[in-house]
């Protein structure tokens, strides 16, 4: 899953990537050329569970790969967005937004004082109206070469959702029509998620900057979290974390949060291989059938699909090993066209 972070100048972009990635890029940077990269690994007690049945050569977790991308200083600070950045993103399956809710009267907003819901606002606008010069450059044209096709309805479809005021992700669409307009892009099509980075002034405080209230009236979803803090607290060795977040009531790890909310809003599930070569974690969309599953491991274990054995973790743990969860009939056979569960360990069984 590879995740975008998108926000105004200076919202903490960066102290939230390391504070969610544990890296240590640089905070206040304005140099800086390169995209920020790293990889967040899924805590999942099921996979530590299964090494130690297993005793696997190789360990591996689910994985969020984040993007926080560098800042274009030619293209001035009154945009979240630079070109190249919207370009950048076309790349990526779903948007972090950072929004700035911290006080820190040496920290300059591009647009004046701190105001965290003029700042969601401005920056669904500026996808918006990206997507909307997409869709007009494409409508006008298909209008000239009189093209006027099932696309072109589609297209207008949109086009008069956001001349609504509206994002394309709360346009209903068929799965079909879903894959007619992917080719675009649409960023305002893309899953986002609300991050409010809060000063410590705000902790115990009831939706200090408006962001909750905000979030329930658009239907997205909210992280709140203190990033500054945050970040401090992740670059203390693992063993002092826990003393300290529990001192500054900071409450749950943010990861813990950022990724249980994140795996609801984007419908996300895992699915399991145990083996000793590697015993590893997948993460999938709800409803995925078996094959296609397959196909994330493989693209031969989907083309040659045959069936895939299937034991639910829960039932393979009760048991205490494959073959007694075999004994006790966890073992299924299902077919391609099975909708893999959370947490089922599967060995798919193929032919190329
Ligand atoms: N007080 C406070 N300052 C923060 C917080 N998050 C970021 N900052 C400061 O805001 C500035 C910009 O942060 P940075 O992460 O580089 O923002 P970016 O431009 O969005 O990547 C830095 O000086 C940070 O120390 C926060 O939660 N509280
Ligand atoms: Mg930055």
């Amino acid at each position: 899953m590879k995740v975008g972070i998108i926000g105004f100048a200076r919202s903490g972009k960066t102290t939230v990537f390391n504070s969610l990635t544990g890296a240590r890029a640089e905070v206040g940077a304005f140099g800086s050329r390169e995209a920020n990269l790293a990889v967040l690994k899924v805590p999942d007690e099921r996979i530590d569970r299964l090494a130690e049945i297993y005793t696997p050569k190789k360990i591996t977790y689910a994985e969020f790969q984040f993007v926080d991308i560098a800042p274009d200083e030619a293209a001035g600070e009154e945009k979240a967005l630079s070109s190249a950045a919207l370009t950048a993103l076309r790349q990526v399956e779903a948007l972090v937004h950072v929004v700035r809710a911290f006080a820190n009267e040496n920290v300059m907003h591009p647009l004046g004082g701190v105001d965290a819901v003029r700042d969601c606002r401005s920056l669904e606008e500026e996808m918006q109206i990206d997507d909307l010069i997409i869709i007009e450059r494409r409508l006008e044209r298909m209008e000239k070469e009189n093209k006027k096709d099932r696309q072109f309805e589609l297209l207008g479809q949109c086009k008069a959702h956001i001349e609504a005021g509206k994002p394309l992700r709360t346009l209903e669409l068929s799965a079909q029509e879903e894959k007619e307009i992917a080719g675009f892009c649409f960023l305002s099509r893309k899953p986002l998620l609300l991050l409010g980075n809060y000063g410590d002034e705000a902790i115990g405080k009831d939706d200090p900057a408006g962001l909750l209230a905000y979030a329930a009236e658009t239907g997205q979803t909210l992280v709140e979290l203190c990033g500054a803090m945050e970040m401090e607290v992740s670059q203390l060795p693992e063993d002092e974390r826990a003393a300290f977040r529990e001192e500054l009531g900071l409450g749950e790890e943010s990861r813990t949060r950022f990724l249980k909310s994140a795996y609801a809003m984007l419908g996300l599930i895992s699915f399991l291989t145990a083996g000793e070569p590697e015993v590893r974690a997948w993460t999938i969309r709800k409803g995925t059938r078996a094959q296609d599953a397959a196909g994330v491991i493989h693209s031969d274990l989907a083309r040659g699909f045959i069936r895939a054995e299937v034991t639910h973790y829960d039932d393979f743990v009760k048991a205490g090993s494959m073959a007694k969860a075999k004994e006790a009939g966890h073992l299924r056979l299902e077919g391609k066209d099975y909708i893999v569960q959370d947490g089922d360990i599967m060995l798919i069984r193929f032919n190329v």
